[in-house]
């Protein structure tokens, strides 16, 4: 699978009373949704991540607060701000991912095309970089 992230905007429905978003499979979200995981109560100062997944295909949203993610595939490097819940950042395949400089109020929301697999992690940053061909 190829190495990808982007960011997607998502379509608020908003009203008098208030936002809601909705996250469909194939519709917004480019894969059927097994899992759901949240990340919050983040301590001052903690970075998270640091490995990247073989095939897992996730979309990241800050549902609340904001969150750097800095993302490392072939020949790229990039970094992404999230702190807004009507954007969420697609990561798929083989990319190194570190969060961190978290909101203390922030909650990063994870929907997940693969059950949790420990198997489909890479939490070595040498054998990423021979997976991803510079190593
Ligand atoms: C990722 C980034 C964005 C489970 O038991 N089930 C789960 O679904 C997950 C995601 C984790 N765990 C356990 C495994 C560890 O004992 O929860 C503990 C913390 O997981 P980890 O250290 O992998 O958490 P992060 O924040 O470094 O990474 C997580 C995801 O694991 C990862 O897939 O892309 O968030």
């Amino acid at each position: 699978m190829t190495a990808n992230t982007t960011l997607i905007p998502l379509q608020i429905h908003g009203d008098n009373r208030g936002s809601l978003i909705a996250m469909e499979n194939g519709i917004n979200l480019p894969f059927d949704i097994k899992r759901v995981y949240y990340i919050y109560g983040t301590k001052e100062g903690v970075s998270r991540g640091f490995h990247a997944h073989k095939k897992l295909k996730q979309m990241l949203i800050a549902v609340s607060g904001s969150v750097t993610v800095s993302c490392e595939y072939g020949e790229q490097k990039k970094e992404y701000t999230l702190d807004r819940p009507d954007q969420g950042l697609l990561i798929e395949g083989l990319v190194w991912r570190v969060m961190s400089d978290f909101s203390p109020d922030c909650v990063l929301m994870v929907l997940a095309d693969e059950y949790y697999n420990e198997n489909d992690y890479i939490r070595d940053y040498q054998t990423f970089l021979k997976e991803n061909g510079n190593g």
